[in-house]
């Protein structure tokens, strides 16, 4: 086989060129804007320049809804496919260097292999992500009626049986967490019995926490509905901090933004789990009526900077606070790298916008009950354009100033399409 496609740096670097001077000017201006604030853009800069964001290995790949997929060309057609994708969406953005494995999807032969090749390129991974919402060929028993909730003891074991090996293969793959997400819950009133299924949900996780390094992580991720459609077993985030509490220290829960009712305050339940101690980490998408799995900031951008001021008063509160960033979108339109390139540099921005919020100030219109300078607080912060930081630090970092532009540039997309459908 021949060598894959990579992006020439030279490509970037000339695409750089074009556009560095607008930069540099719009930079400036946005830092005597800042200054006037109190707020010095080099601090901001680093401050940026340190966020991160992981890439999960499914995202790269044409996403669907049940009635259709629509394929694009030059899809990746295994991990080390999937892991160019991901490595050409971190050399253009350089806010992405981890990826998210799923189990079994992306299932590697041998993870050693796979950890080596990624480091090559100057990708990690984040937490694995188990799946047992679905049945594969050989699997003894069915999922058709739950898994770690299970009524049947041996469907049950199979499923805790799965999410040790994904630990197994987050080990080799230099992974600190496990992340779980159950699509067990019933379609019909009187179907499950909901105490003796909690019950159960959490006897399995038991099991799955004392296998768990002691350095690790165990993120519960709940979900209101769907794929079951009258009660779910880990529908919210109360009945995730209840299970997290019960499992220990090293279960935490995990907030995808896709999975509450459409009028969820989630900025709260965020503030909420955070204040708890169990906030461990937060998938990103955006929706307008469920889980819809759209691109981050496409739809509610406020809603996710609302998400990030609380994020940002509780690292002001605890420094030690570093929850896991997730992009968890379906792609069904769009080109999926350009998609989530726009979604890193999103959430990126929504962080970068809770750092402008005057801590100081928002407290003294708070303890002196002024709710609209409270707002006008946050809303100064939120309507500042801080596209041009966002860009200063991707270029400081080696990659493209417009990320979009240098891809379409580079004709991967086309190259890719060549390059792997060719079979
Ligand atoms: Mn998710």
């Amino acid at each position: 086989m021949s060598t894959p496609y990579r992006i020439p740096a030279q490509l970037v670097v000339d695409q750089n060129q074009k556009l560095v001077g607008d930069l540099e000017r719009d930079f400036a201006a946005l830092g005597e804007q800042l200054a006037r604030r109190g707020i010095a853009a080099a601090d901001l800069l680093d401050r940026v320049r340190a966020f991160t964001i992981a890439i999960p290995s499914w995202g790269v790949g044409t996403g669907g809804t049940r009635f259709a997929r629509f394929p694009g060309p030059g899809e990746p057609r295994d991990i080390y496919e999937k892991l160019d994708d991901c490595g050409t969406i971190q050399q253009l953005v350089r806010c992405a260097p981890r990826v998210s494995l799923h189990i079994p999807w992306d299932r590697p032969d041998d993870a050693g292999l796979l950890a080596a090749h990624a480091a090559g390129m100057g990708l990690g991974f984040d937490a694995v992500n188990s799946n047992t919402f679905q049945d594969f060929p050989g699997q003894r028993h069915s999922y058709k009626h739950g898994s770690l909730s299970h009524t049947d003891a041996a469907v049950r074991q199979q499923a805790v049986q799965h999410n040790l090996e994904c630990v197994e293969i987050g080990k080799a793959l230099g992974s600190k967490a496990l992340t779980v997400w159950i699509a067990d819950g019933s379609n019909y009133p009187g179907q499950q019995d909901f105490s003796a299924a909690l019950d159960r949900y959490l006897d399995s996780m038991r099991q799955v926490y004392a296998a768990l390094p002691e350095d690790w992580s165990l993120y519960l991720e709940h979900k209101l509905y769907e794929p079951a459609f009258y009660s779910t077993v880990i529908n919210d985030w109360g009945t995730s901090f209840w299970c997290a509490s019960q499992l220990g220290r090293k279960a935490l829960c995990l907030v995808d933004l896709g999975h509450h009712a459409p009028s969820t305050n989630i900025e709260m339940v965020v503030a909420r789990l955070w204040r708890l101690g169990k906030l461990g980490g937060l998938h990103f998408n955006d929706s307008k009526y469920g889980d819809d799995d759209l691109d981050s900031g496409s739809i509610n951008p406020y809603q996710l900077f609302l998400i990030f001021n609380e994020l940002t008063a509780a690292q002001a509160r605890d420094a030690t606070f570093r929850p896991a960033y997730m992009l968890d979108q379906s792609h069904n339109v769009t080109d999926p790298i350009e998609s989530l390139m726009i979604s890193a540099m999103e959430v990126q921005r929504a962080q970068v916008l809770a750092l402008l919020v005057d801590r100081e100030e928002l407290r003294r219109h708070q303890e002196a009950n002024d709710a609209v300078l409270a707002l006008c607080s946050l809303k100064r912060a939120f309507l500042t354009d801080v596209s041009p930081l966002l860009a200063m630090a991707r270029y400081r970092d080696g990659g493209a100033i417009d990320p979009v532009l240098a891809y379409r540039a580079s004709e991967y997309r086309r190259r890719k399409a060549s390059e792997r459908d060719a079979r």
